[in-house]
Parts: C-alpha cells; structure tokens; sequence
C-alpha cells in the first residue's frame, strides 16, 4: 500500500518514460519508497541524537533493514493484512500509515504515545488501525502469535457468524474483522530463527497451510553472535527447506524493487491459499545492534565496510538517479521535505507531557468487564425442584467441567479447544464410521466434544506447550475464545514465555490497544499415590505474581463449573487450575447446575463456619482441612472457620479480614512446599493488616520444601495430610 502524501516531481528522464513500472513499481510509488526509507533513517538518527541529549531513554535503529521494510509494505495491505513485526521494522510501521509523530511520541514515553502509554520502549510497534500487533522484547515470541491470528482468520471466513457482536461476556467489547484471503507477516532476525519457537510456529504453519508470511531479515548477527554460531551451516533458508507448503524466496533485502518482486510473488501464495511463505532477506546493521552496543568490538573495519556499501539508502538514491527517476536536486527537495516534516514531529514529541503515575494500574485487566461483578453471582439451576421428580444424581468436577464445556460452546461459536490429547479422534473417519469411541483428554475432560462440535473447533495439538498458549494469545487478539489445556502442570514450563511476557501483558503494555482473553485449562497437583515428581507439582504462586492474568483454583464441582463459565465470559486471561485428584472425587459432586451458572471471581466461600480459628485453603486441602476441622470439634470441642479461597486471582480479602477477626487465629494451608507459597503472600497481608486481631502468630501448613517422591510412604511425607493440619489446628487453637 502507499500513502497518501505528496510526492515530488520527478525529473528528466522520467517525464520521458513516464509509464514504465519496475516489478510493477510505477515511478511515483519509488519515489514514495525512497521518501519513506530516508524518513526510516532520519527518524532512527534523531533518536540516536535525543538518546544522546539523554531526551529519550533507549533506542534501537530499523538501519539497513529498510527496503525489506517498504517492499513488505507495499505488497501488504494495511488494516487488512495483519502484522506481526520485531523491532527492526520501523520503515514498514511507516509504509503501513504510521507516523514519524507516533513514534516519536513513544521514544519520549509521553502520556499520549499511542502505542503503548509511555510503557514500553521505542520500536516497540503496536497500531491497532493498521493491524499491527503489539510486540514485546522477548525474541520470537511473536512467532507462534502471528500462527493464532492465521487461524483466527480462516476459522471466522468458515464461522462468519461466529464474528457477530454479542452482548453480555467478552465479545461485547471484541471487535472481530477479518477478510478470507488475508495474509499474517511475521518478521524476526537471524539470530531468532535460533529459539524453538520459531521452529514450532514453522511446523504448525506448514502442517495447517496457513497463509503467515514469515520474514527473515538476516543481518548476520545476534548482537555479537555471527550467523554461523546462531545456524547450522550459516544458512537457513537451507535449513527450513524441507518443510512443506512453503514458498520461499531468498533475496538481497537491500534492493527495495528485487525485494518488493519477491513479496508480491510470496503473497500472492499466501493469498490464494497455498500455503505459508517464507523470505530470507539478506539486510546490512549499519548502526550496532543498539545503542547499548558498540559493534566494533567484534567486527573489524573491514567487515564493516562491505555492509556499508550495500547501504539500501545509498543504493536506492543511485538507483532513482540512474533510471531518472529524480535527479539530484530532485532528492535534495524530497530530502529536505523529509527533514522539515521531521523537526516538527521531534518538536512535538518534546513538547509532549509524560504520563501521570496514577495511569500505572491502567488496564492491567479489562476496564470493561469485571469478573468479580456480582451480577455473576447466580443460583445452580438444579437448587430447583427437579419436575419429574427424579433426584439429579450428583456428577464429578470432571464430568461437570466438561458439561461446562459443551454448554458453552454451544452458546458461543468463538470457543475452539486444543492441547495435546484434547481431541476424541485426530483421525475422524474413524469416528465417522464409529470405529472408535474416542479419548477426549488424558482425563477425559473434553470427551465428546470434537464429536459434538466437529475438528475445526476440537482438535489436538502438537506436543509443545508454547505453541498451545502462543496460538491461542494470537486467536483470542482476534475475538476468538480459546479455552485450551496444558495437559500437566509440571509441563506448563515451555509456555512460560507466552504465560508471563505476553499473555498477561498484551493489553497494559498496547495501553487498551489489544487484549487476549483466552482460557487456559491446566491439570494440577499431587496426592495421587505414584505421581511422583513430574505429574504432582504445584506453583500456582508463579502465576499470581504475574500482573493481568487470573488464576482460578476450585475444589469442588460446582464451583468448577460456575468458576470456569465465568473464566470463558470473561475479558481478561484466565489460568484455570484443575486438580487431578479432585476430578473424580467423592467429596463436593453435585447435580449440573445449568447453562447460566457462574460465580464471580474472587469470592471465597466459607466451606464450615466456626467461632475459634479459621483455616484459609483452596484446591485439595480444602476436604483435607475439612477433615481435620471435624475430628477437632468432635475431640476437642474446637470450631474451626474453613474459607476456600477458589480463585486466587483477584482473591476474598473482605472474607479472610472477616474470619480473622471474629476467630483471632489463622492457618494459611496449601498444597505447594512451603517457602515462597502462595500462602506466604496472605500470611504476610493478615501479620500487615491484622495484627490487632491476632491472638497467636499466623501458621502455614504446606508441602516440604522439596519435589513430590513416587513412593508413596515419601509422598505422604511430604504433601500436607490431614494429620498435619490437625495437629497444627489443635497447636495453634492452644497457643
Ligand atoms: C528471548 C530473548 N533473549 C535475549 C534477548 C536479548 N536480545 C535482544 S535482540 C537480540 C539479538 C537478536 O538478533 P537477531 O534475531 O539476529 O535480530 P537483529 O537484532 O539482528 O535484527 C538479543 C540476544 C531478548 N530480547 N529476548
Ligand atoms: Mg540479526
């Protein structure tokens, strides 16, 4: 696409062949490419001069990158393709509409930089109105999100109603656009094509023929890391050649027409639906990595000297020149244009008033909807009397979880399910002819429904968690509503970077400019004779320091399903906890309580009421506290207050402030070992906030500080049973 602004005149020869096109370049949209180019490179050296004069903080140069940046932008469509750039990209951002004022504005990190709110640094791109993704600093994590919005598109063009605004949950406030033929960009350097998630976004793009255009721009460096440390072979266009669906393309990115050909070619692929396409675009650095970097240290002149003459700024003016397109007074009058324009827009950004510190809490979570609102708290539908007369058996929170599930989806056609396992059959003939039954989950949670809802909205997933989670961020950017599961907590690890450096941060960090509220569904915790080390674990405290994302943890059935309607309606991202032990489970069955039924987030629930010490618990202490408590009052007459937390993201304060200072004593109790709990945080608010009340010091029961052993004896051992919280009940009711 182009701009709309003026562009000069250009000069004798030109005006003698004025049709001619190159690669279907006209000689105006040349023009406005090599204006753009020199606006890229001006805006990166003001920058450099403002971090200099210690007027702006960081700075990071899109310097030799810029011809790949234009070509992209002209064989793109703005607000209709989708883009997922890296911070190189400035002369796209610019080709794609934005302007030197927006970027300026964001160096400064004034109050109304557009991007991102004065939070993130420069080159950081993030504009809603043309598609463009907020992007972080982690390299490559962006990868698997630009996978999620392909999908996202081809899902809503086979699902058009699925886009329709709906009042009452999340898609009140999620605008869905999408256009069948649209094509995502995705773009990272040399060095990134190192970390494992490109190479699963280049699985999962390939194996689904989604039309992501990944770009490569090889600078030949990872800040001091050459190329051949980085890529086995030096190369990696060589690399990735065996994956099929691909058109790739290998090209000198300092040539904006060569490059230009080769992403009309490569998106017009994308396009028709072929496949993914993939170019490797040659680029120079002339500027170091960053600011922070003095290149060199570890590149002799000589070296440097190769690059600069390959300069896509210098070739570019020549290359007008040389075809007489402008001439030198012709570039000398753009040029100047260019500079002018500039100085206003640096002027601007000086001028501009930085953020007010009461604008930090800011849309950490949705200003829209609040998922502690009372208005969710409703009644299960079953309290009625039920009108055959027939007593509704009571279910498990595994059957209830999944009847949630099926509910749902049924109201809300945005849900789609995927994990490993999840699916009843990644082979579905063999569930068309009724060969199979069908596995639907290591623990059967999403049994079904692939067969009642079809495989474009239950299907199973590669075997890597960061795919699962980056997939799922990239849909539910786009309207969609994953609810996806990662099948065992011990195995979350590999999506911790899209857990806790995106996931939670795509609205706060693009100032209200997207947001991602998918669901994610973990299986969590011990207790299960022989689970041992790598199917027990715990952590959940890991999550509930992580600003912007919910953490919900229910030990019952009913709360399961209320908790988890709620996560799905919800705005903001949910970590949805599950514990393995308590799927089927006698303790707290109960009837299905209907399609309507939720409960708000952040409200405890007094499990036993009690006069003389309270417990405060979630997950799978709760019926072993609840054990505890009632052997105590029956030996010893002691009345234990059990509050069950349930989400632990917001959490009950009022409740835990309230139990405390009618019972004066309080054991903090939970699953996970002991030091740097999750109870730590609530044992410090209540000795903080309580202390008045207190009668004896907090205490916490929890696991040893060590992993879960298989043997079972060992096991016992080390998670907190029943006896422990007795015994600590009985010490503290004493004290
Ligand atoms: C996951 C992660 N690790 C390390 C860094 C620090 N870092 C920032 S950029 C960079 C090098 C990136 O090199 P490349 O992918 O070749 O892109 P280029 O900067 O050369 O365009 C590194 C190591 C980071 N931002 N994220
Ligand atoms: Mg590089």
């Amino acid at each position: 696409m182009a701009t709309t602004k003026t562009v000069p005149k250009a000069a004798g020869k030109a005006l003698e062949t004025p049709d001619k096109t190159y690669q279907g370049l006209t000689r105006k949209q040349l023009i406005e490419i090599y204006r753009l180019m020199f606006l890229s490179r001006r805006i990166d050296d003001r920058e450099i001069l403002l971090k200099r004069q210690q007027k702006i903080f960081f700075q990071i140069s899109g310097a030799g990158h810029e011809a790949v940046g234009l070509a992209a932008g002209f064989a793109l469509k703005s607000g209709y393709d989708w883009f997922y750039p890296y911070y190189r990209d400035r002369a796209l951002c610019l080709a794609l509409g934005a302007t030197p004022s927006q970027m300026l504005l964001m160096a400064v990190g004034a109050a109304d930089d557009p991007q991102s709110g004065g939070r993130q640094m420069p080159s950081h791109w993030s504009f809603p109105k043309f598609n463009v993704v907020t992007q972080s600093s982690p390299t490559g994590s962006q990868i698997l999100q630009a996978v999620g919005c392909a999908e996202a598109g081809r899902y809503f063009s086979t699902h058009p109603e699925a886009a329709k605004k709906s009042e009452g949950d999340y898609r009140q406030f999620k605008d869905v656009k999408f256009h069948s033929d649209e094509v995502t960009y995705v773009s990272l350097g040399d060095g990134t094509t190192s970390e494992g998630e490109f190479w699963e976004g280049m699985n999962t793009a390939s194996n689904r023929k989604l039309p992501v255009l990944f770009v490569v721009q090889d600078n030949g460096y990872a800040i001091s890391v050459p190329v051949e440390v980085q890529t086995a072979g030096g190369n990696i266009s060589r690399l990735v050649a065996g994956f099929p669906n691909f058109h790739f393309e290998e090209i000198d990115g300092t040539d904006p027409v060569e490059a230009y050909s080769a992403f009309a070619r490569t998106v017009a692929y994308c396009r028709a639906g072929e496949g993914p396409g993939f170019i490797h675009a040659h680029v120079i650095r002339p500027y170091s990595h960053s600011l922070s970097d003095d290149e060199r240290l570890y590149r002799p002149d000589a070296e440097r000297q190769v690059d600069a003459a390959r300069d896509p700024i210098t070739r570019m003016q020549m290359f007008l020149i040389r075809e007489g397109i402008l001439d030198e007074k012709g570039i000398n009058k753009l040029e100047k244009q260019v500079e002018d324009d500039l100085q206003i827009a640096v002027d601007q950004a000086l001028d501009a008033a930085p953020p007010t510190p009461d604008t930090i809490t800011r849309y950490v979570y949705s200003p829209n909807l609040d998922p502690t609102s009372p208005v969710l708290q409703t009644e299960p539908a079953s309290a009625a009397p039920a009108t055959d007369g027939k007593k509704v058996a009571p279910k498990t929170m595994a059957d209830l979880i999944n009847a949630t599930l099926r509910d749902e989806m049924r109201r809300d056609e945005r849900i789609v399910i995927f994990g490993e396992d999840v699916a009843d059959c990644s082979r579905e003939q063999y569930l068309q002819e009724k060969l199979i039954k069908g596995k639907g989950g290591v623990f059967k949670l999403t049994f079904g429904l692939q067969n009642d809802f079809g495989s474009d909205r239950v299907f199973n997933s590669p075997l890597a968690e960061a795919s699962i989670v980056g997939r799922a961020i990239g849909m539910a950017t786009r309207g969609m509503k994953p609810v996806v599961e990662i099948q065992f907590f011990d195995y979350i690890w590999p999506a911790m970077m899209q857990l806790r450096d995106e996931m939670p941060l795509i609205r706060w960090r693009s100032n209200d400019g997207f947001s991602c509220p998918a669901v994610v569904r973990v299986a969590i915790g011990g207790y299960l004779t022989g689970g041992a080390i790598y199917h027990s674990q715990c952590g959940e405290s890991i999550f509930t320091h992580t600003p912007g994302i919910r953490v919900v943890f229910p030990s019952n059935a009913l709360d399961a399903a209320g908790l988890l309607r709620t996560a799905i309606r919800c705005d903001d991202p949910v970590l949805f906890l599950e514990h393995k032990r308590l799927y089927r489970e006698t303790f707290g069955r109960a009837p299905y309580p209907g399609p309507d039924y939720t409960i708000p987030f952040g409200k405890a629930k007094v499990v036993q009421a009690g006069t003389d010490l309270s417990v405060i618990t979630y997950g799978a202490v709760v019926p072993r506290a609840l054990q505890a408590a009632q052997k105590l009052e029956r030996e010893h007459g002691v009345k234990v207050e059990l509050i069950d937390l349930r989400c632990l993201n917001p959490f009950d304060w009022d409740a835990i402030a309230a139990s405390v200072s009618k019972t004066n004593r309080v054991i903090v109790a939970y699953e996970d070992s002991l030091s740097w709990g999750y109870g730590a945080e609530i044992a410090a608010r209540i000795a903080d906030q309580l202390f008045d009340h207190l009668d004896a010091p907090v205490r916490r029961v929890a696991a040893k500080d060590t992993f879960v052993a298989y043997q079972p004896i060992l096991e016992d051992a080390i998670l907190p049973q029943a006896e422990d919280l007795l015994r600590a009940m009985k010490e503290l009711a004493e004290y």
